[in-house]
């Protein structure tokens, strides 16, 4: 559909446009389309800009993903919103990505992979589906170099079940959520409660600047989050 540029909510048009041209192109879930109407409404509340919080939790994840044997997680909301900003954060970090869908086929598996490959990715993990982790669902099918192993995990758009199992295994889970009250956000070591399209772009630039592990404690940062969004539903009164 062609947007037109003058329109006052032109980026948020694009971005459901391209959820369903991840639909229409086989990587993304039709369930996308709800986590995104999910997502949005936060995005409002949050005033539809990166915080303080998230800046500081953004440095913070580069900080351990650059430290650490990382890998980073992607579903098909990832590979319809920000594949080539992905990539671009997988080859600063020099960390892999891995493809992990809560409704996996081996359809959409292939699509995905095909996705970061035309976004510039050298190798896409996920799809040999040589180890688990302790899910039932099908995100326990994960990959022996990838999430299996590496100790570092970046999970973007989640549910938490995995988020938990992760946990469970001693990793250090780093989530990109913008809903601070889902289970994925608290249970999660670093929550970015930020837009996938700010969060993913911000985090190259910091990487650029090396930045040194400080340590984080999440539940200040995400009652500073919850606190931005009453503000602002107070002011629109
Ligand atoms: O591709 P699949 O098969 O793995 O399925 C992926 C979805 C996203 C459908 C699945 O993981 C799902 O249903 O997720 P949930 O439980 O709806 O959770 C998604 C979370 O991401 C919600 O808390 C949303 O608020 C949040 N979210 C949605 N869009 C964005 C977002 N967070 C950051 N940036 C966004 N653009």
């Amino acid at each position: 559909m062609n947007i037109p540029k003058s329109h006052p909510r032109y980026k948020s048009l694009l971005y459901r446009e391209k959820i369903v041209e991840g639909i229409n192109r086989g990587y993304t879930s039709q369930v996308g389309l709800v986590a995104h109407g999910r997502g949005e409404a936060f995005d409002y509340l949050l005033g539809e800009k990166t915080s303080s919080y998230a800046h500081a939790a953004c440095e913070a994840a580069v900080a351990k993903l650059m430290s650490t044997r990382s890998v980073l997680s992607a579903n098909g909301n990832v590979a319809a919103l920000c594949a080539e900003e992905y990539v671009t954060l997988s080859k600063v970090l020099n960390a892999p990505i891995e493809v992990n869908l809560f409704y996996r086929t081996p359809e959409r598996m292939k699509a995905m992979e095909k996705r970061f490959l035309e976004a510039g990715a050298e190798e896409v993990l996920g799809l040999a589906e040589d180890a688990e982790i302790q899910i039932e669902s099908e995100r326990r099918k994960v990959d022996s170099r990838g999430i299996y192993s590496r100790e570092t995990v970046l999970v973007p758009l989640e549910d938490g079940d995995r988020t938990e199992a992760l946990k469970r295994m001693g990793k250090f889970v780093i989530a990109i959520d913008l809903n601070p009250l889902s289970r994925t956000a608290k249970k999660a070591d670093i929550t970015i409660v930020d837009n996938i399209v700010r969060a993913v772009p911000l985090m190259v630039e910091l990487a650029k600047k090396k930045p040194r592990w400080r340590g984080f404690d999440n539940a200040a940062n995400l009652a500073g989050s919850m606190a931005i969004m009453q503000q602002n539903l107070s002011n629109s009164q």
